[in-house]
């Protein structure tokens, strides 16, 4: 049997974080492991000789709720779990995390505003920038001399805007994009970097450009800016820690911290900031970079280069005093997700010469990010831009129709010598880039960003045209989750649109491991729920996007929490009040239980193809869904009294539905797939009424191919083959017809589109769309067949249930809380052999095609039928 051993420990979902909550009860971090090996009996968890769990006989843990004295900031605490097997062997592991700062004495500060120099982005050529009252990036920098030689130094940033920074030259971290996108006025997120290998003796330089990001610059559609979503010019705090041999430490930081003005957060104006001291030290000038935004694109002057401004022994003396800001600001919060980084770079399929200076690069692969380039010598004040598209026009050119005000342009200014050129504080949606202004361009790179969430699973089976369907997808992801789950990456809007996440996170949890990235979002969630309960169509929220949540949208408040729960078995991310605050706004605004009043702008089932599903029908089963969903998570919670009550009024909802919008024949309202797909997913249908529903459903799905939006999509293979339909499944898969899948695949997608068929009005029509893709869920859930059982939580309990169709094979891994998943099966001379790996303290119920079902245990199994029965 032998032993069990943990690996992949992690605090907090994240494997040693640097600079963590300093929690203790609520905010206590959970240390966590996965499994492999035998079965474990008992676990003991112990930090630092500070505190042990003690031994927990309990065989399915997987993580431990620190419960020791109060944790001290800034300080690095090493843990490890030990794990018994039935034999009585045992196997220890050992990580760490770090704790972050609890109190900073930095203050915010700033290029002083009034000296701010507002660029008119060039118009030359074949730029359609215009002026957008872009300024130069503030280069802000701060001399110091350590007393003595450094044994640990760590630096503590964050900005209003996007910050990159540097000490003595070094990049600290690496983080892109940082501190992140949040709501702003409710709070920021720092950054913890270790950079004691960036130090030296003597005098030292710790050097930061700022840049406006969502804060200042354009974000959203609503082309208004600055001061209008967040803020007007970017801003920075940081506080570098020096940790001396004697033990002594010293700290260098932004402004003098008795000038702030401190307030409540919610307070915080989106107002012009108030000067209210200088910077005490540091030095704010200009440089090269004459502009950067996120939509628009970045700029760079190496003409106004100055040169070792981030090195010591620099002349700073031309430069003005930093200024410290004194308005209010919100809270500053630990980054509790791995930030965007730069995680895998592309080479070009072809570079082609398209005209005197220009070219035009195919990167074969539609993703997010920006072009590297390497630029020889030119004539100083020879400029280089790089414009960037998804798809190309009938005549071959970059198709830029798609991304509305997203000017997507990047421009280099040559100083003379060769250099290389990338952009720092934007990226870009694009498969596509053309080069102007240079005959000889040296070599292009595409650089992909995301947040870097690790992945977890892997899908291939015999058919080359799913193979590709699933990279898509996979694509479709990196693409999206960029600090915030978005539902595009090129066009003028990239927001979290709650719908769009809420379809796709069964997949994208499969995909990788999610955990992290989706307690930080749905802070973001939280934070845009109203007083009154109402969860938003967006988050971080944002002026100009309706506040109110559509069905479907806003319950994604509650979905998203319970599905994380289910995968990750972390009951914090069911966070009751938020939930039930949710479902009794919609309650007291419908008391009938039909949810017809405050539905926000109602987007019904978006971007369906069919006939409308009956909005209120629509609404009604998602107010079931959250109440239904919010009862279990009260359960959960020992809160008996609201599981009750909410359990009730799900109850009633679902009464008043099938009351209003069904039949007896299981008809229901409107006779649509979304319609008959929510009712079954949902749980909205007496017994009797489900299998005719299921048929009416199949009846539709034959006739027509698939004609759901978004809020029917990521149902649709899984309902079907639940009802023992996966031929129609697997008919789905296999249409070549749009809409559908493989139309995409067939037509040269490398991600998924937002509309079925790619088609329609320019102004919506993103080429990456993650929400279609939803049906990745069913890739490993379906066709592989890696699915865990409906009351299980954390993998505990798996269904392996492999659906071939027509495929001769098909592979996928998961990667999950609890350790290795895999299924892999093919077809032989007419047997069916399956090989099932089972992670430990974990059971599967396997079914076979020819009906065989077996129960086993953890480890690896192989099962072998000649009675192999497929639709
Ligand atoms: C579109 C977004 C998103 C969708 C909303 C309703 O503009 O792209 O995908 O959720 O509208």
């Amino acid at each position: 049997m032998g032993s069990v051993r943990p690996y992949g420990l992690s605090c907090d979902h994240r494997a040693t974080p640097l600079g963590t909550e300093v929690g203790t009860g609520a905010s206590a971090p959970l240390l966590s492991w996965r499994l492999s090996g035998a079965d474990p009996v008992a676990c003991l968890v112990e930090v630092d000789g500070l505190w042990s769990s003690g031994r927990l006989d309990d065989p399915a843990a997987i993580g431990v709720r620190y419960a020791g004295p109060p944790l001290r900031p800034r300080t690095r605490y090493t843990w490890q779990v030990t794990l018994w097997a039935g034999d009585g062997t045992s196997s220890t592991a050992r990580s760490w995390f770090e704790t972050g700062q609890d109190a900073w004495t930095g203050s915010w500060i700033a290029a002083d505003p009034d000296t701010v120099e507002h660029v008119d982005p060039p118009t030359e050529g074949d730029l359609a920038l215009r002026d957008h009252g872009l300024s130069a990036c503030p280069q802000l920098r701060r001399a110091f001399e350590p007393r003595s030689p450094v044994v640990a130094a760590r630096l503590y940033i964050s900005a209003k805007g996007l910050y990159e920074a540097r000490i003595n030259g070094h990049r600290a971290g690496d983080a892109e994009l940082a501190p992140g996108w949040t709501d702003y006025r409710r709070r920021i997120q720092y950054q913890t970097y270790d950079v004691t290998s960036c130090l030296t003796e003597g005098e030292n330089v710790l050097a930061v450009t700022l840049a406006d990001g969502w804060w200042s610059g354009f974000a959203g559609f609503d082309p208004r800016r600055p001061g209008y979503h967040y803020g007007t010019f970017p801003e920075l705090i940081a506080e570098l820690h020096l940790t001396y041999a004697d033990g002594t430490a010293e700290v260098v930081a932004t402004g003098p911290a008795e000038s702030v003005a401190t307030g409540p957060a919610e307070s915080v104006a989106s107002g012009p900031a108030e000067v209210v001291a200088s910077g005490n030290g540091w030095r704010a000038g200009r440089g090269h970079v004459r502009y950067a935004d996120l939509l628009k694109g970045e700029c760079h002057d190496l003409r106004a280069a100055t040169t070792g401004w981030q090195l010591p022994g620099f002349d700073d003396s031309s430069w003005s005093p930093a200024v410290v800001t004194g308005h209010d600001h919100a809270p500053l919060v630990p980054s509790p997700d791995e930030p965007v980084r730069a995680v895998r770079e592309l080479a070009p399929v072809s570079v082609t010469r398209t005209g005197p200076g220009t070219h035009l690069v195919d990167f074969g692969q539609n993703l997010a990010g920006r072009v590297r380039v390497a630029v020889p010598a030119l004539e100083p004040g020879a400029r280089v831009t790089i414009r960037h598209a998804e798809t190309l026009d009938a005549a071959g050119r970059l198709d830029t129709a798609n991304l509305r005000t997203a000017d997507a342009t990047d421009v280099l200014i040559s100083a003379g010598p060769a250099t290389v050129f990338e952009p720092g504080f934007t990226y870009h949606g694009f498969r596509y880039a053309e080069i102007t202004g240079v005959e000889h361009p040296g070599e292009v790179t595409a650089v992909v960003l995301h947040s870097d969430t690790p992945w977890t699973g892997t899908f291939e089976c015999s058919d080359p045209e799913l193979d590709r369907l699933q990279r898509n997808i996979e694509w479709g992801q990196r693409g999206n989750f960029v600090s915030v789950p978005t539902d595009c990456p090129q066009r003028d809007e990239r927001l979290g649109w709650l719908a769009d996440a809420q379809v796709f996170l069964p997949t994208a949890c499969l995909n990788a491991d999610v955990a992290a990235f989706f307690a930080k979002w749905l802070r973001d969630v939280r934070d845009a729920q109203t007083p009154q309960g109402g969860f938003p169509n967006v988050a971080p929220r944002l002026s100009g996007v309706a506040e109110e949540g559509a069905p479907g949208w806003a319950d994604a408040g509650v979905l998203i929490p319970w599905h994380l729960y289910r995968v990750y078995g972390d009951a914090r991310f069911l966070d009751v009040d938020s939930m039930a605050a949710w479902v009794d706004f919609v309650q007291r605004h419908n008391p009938d239980l039909i949810w017809r009043a405050r539905t926000g702008p109602h987007y019904a089932d978006w971007l369906s193809p069919g006939p409308a599903t009956p909005r209120e029908l629509l609404a009604t089963a998602f107010f079931h869904r959250s109440a239904d969903l919010t009862a279990r998570a009260a359960r959960i919670h020992g809160r008996t009294a609201d599981a009750e009550r909410l359990r009730t009024l799900a109850d009633d909802i679902r009464t008043a539905f099938i009351k209003t919008f069904a039949s007896a024949s299981g008809r229901l309202t409107g006779d649509t797939q979304t319609g008959y797909l929510l009712a079954l997913a949902f749980g909205l249908l007496p017994p009797e009424w489900t299998a005719p529903a299921a048929r009416r459903l199949a009846e539709l799905v034959e006739e027509h191919g698939p004609q759901t939006g978004f809020l029917g999509v990521n149902l649709l293979c899984p309902i079907l083959s639940e009802h023992g339909r996966d031929d129609l499944a697997h008919a789905l898969l296999n249409r070549t017809a749009p809409p559908s899948w493989r139309y995409q695949v067939r037509h040269g997608a490398t991600t998924i589109w937002e509309r079925w068929d790619g088609a329609g009005a320019p102004s919506m029509n993103s080429f990456n769309h993650y929400a279609f893709g939803s049906v990745g869920e069913w890739l490993y859930g379906g066709v592989a067949g890696i699915g865990q059982a409906p009351d299980s939580v954390a993998y505990r309990e798996l269904v392996i249930r492999p659906l071939p169709g027509e495929l001769t094979w098909a592979r996928a891994s998961y990667e999950s809380v609890r350790g290795r998943i895999a299924v892999a099966w093919e077809r032989a001379g007419g047997d069916f052999h399956l090989a099932v790996t089972v992670p430990p303290g974990a059971t599967a119920t396997v079914h076979l095609p020819d009906g065989q079902t077996h129960q086993v245990p953890s480890g690896d199994h192989t099962f072998r039928t000649t009675e192999e029965t497929t639709a």
